[in-house]
């Protein structure tokens, strides 16, 4: 019997939360093709008769610019500290700029991926896997976190360095994080898929409400906080016809996870700094 806390670390876009969803075979983790999708860290943990793994899927590694971005980075921070194995993840894309900053790095064990190997020929790869090697000075994985390629030859190197001999939680649940936090993500991925390339970053998600009814579906509220007006406009768009779209994609993705029917509302505000308020950020951030 073996366990351990796992970070996943890399840049935006690498495929942190694609690889997380593909070991615990579930969309837990919000997944969109632009950057910068995760905000808060997802905890998933992998099971199997002999091990316990706690994976941290972390925010992609960034310049801050606001108070959001802060904490983001200053949560990342922290994980990566009380983690006690670093998976450093990077693509095809950004392998050489791959700064990681020295406050994402500590001593122990680690492992390095090289991530959409599917999109790479043989000779690039190799090519990358060298550099990377060099640069940790340990061995590099190839995978395809789309693909599930490698992964249990990944899975297996982790079991081989895992810590402890007690499991951390019952072996039959998934994650911690509350219901909500959950409803927010699936909203924020709609939000990621929905919209150009402005809309996504400038919207935060709230879960106000979320009631349980024995007779009938669940109620819940989500806020979509945006920073201007013209935003809002975008959001709904004519006639009321982006929102309800977002909203019927959304609630599918939410009964899915849920099990159950749910009467899903949303609602725009306007909040011209929100990533900068603390008061939202912490209520975004735990969606308690
Ligand atoms: N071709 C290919 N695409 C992949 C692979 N893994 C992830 N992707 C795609 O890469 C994009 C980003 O994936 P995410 O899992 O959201 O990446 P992330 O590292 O969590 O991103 P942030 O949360 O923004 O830091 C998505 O479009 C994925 O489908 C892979 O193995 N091959
Ligand atoms: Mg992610």
């Amino acid at each position: 019997m073996k366990s351990g806390y796992v970070a996943i670390v890399g840049k935006p876009n690498t495929g942190k939360s694609t690889l997380l969803n593909k070991i615990l075979k579930i969309n837990i983790s919000a997944v969109s093709k632009k950057a910068q999708t995760t905000r808060a860290a997802v905890l998933g943990i992998y099971n199997d008769d002999d091990s316990q793994i706690i994976f941290y899927d972390t925010p992609g590694i960034i310049k801050t610019k606001n108070l959001l971005e802060k904490e983001m980075m200053g949560e990342l921070e922290k994980i990566v500290q009380s983690s006690d194995i670093l998976v450093y993840i990077h693509d095809n894309k950004n392998w050489m700029d791959e700064r990681i900053d020295i406050k994402f790095k500590k001593d122990g064990e680690r492992l390095v991926l090289l991530n959409k190997i599917d999109l790479l020929e043989q000779k690039e790869s190799d090519e990358i896997i060298k550099h990377l090697q060099e640069k940790y000075q340990c061995d590099v994985i190839p995978i395809s976190a789309l693909n599930d390629y490698n992964l249990d030859y990944f899975i297996n190197n982790l079991k081989s360095i895992l810590p402890y001999e007690n499991f951390f939680y019952p072996n039959d649940i998934i994650s911690e994080k509350p219901e909500r936090f959950f409803v927010a993500e699936f909203v924020r991925q709609i939000v990621f898929e929905t919209y150009g390339d402005e809309i996504p970053y400038s919207t935060g998600i709230v879960v106000d409400d979320f009631k349980e009814r024995k007779d009938g579906k669940d109620y819940i509220k989500v806020i979509l906080f945006v920073e201007r007006e013209s935003q809002k406009k975008i959001i709904i768009g004519h006639g009321g016809g982006m929102i309800k779209k977002v909203g019927i994609e959304s609630r599918r993705l939410i009964e899915n996870f849920l099990g159950k029917q749910v009467y899903l509302e949303l609602i725009v505000k306007v909040s011209q700094d929100w990533k900068n308020k603390k008061n939202l950020i912490e209520r975004m951030w735990k969606q308690l």
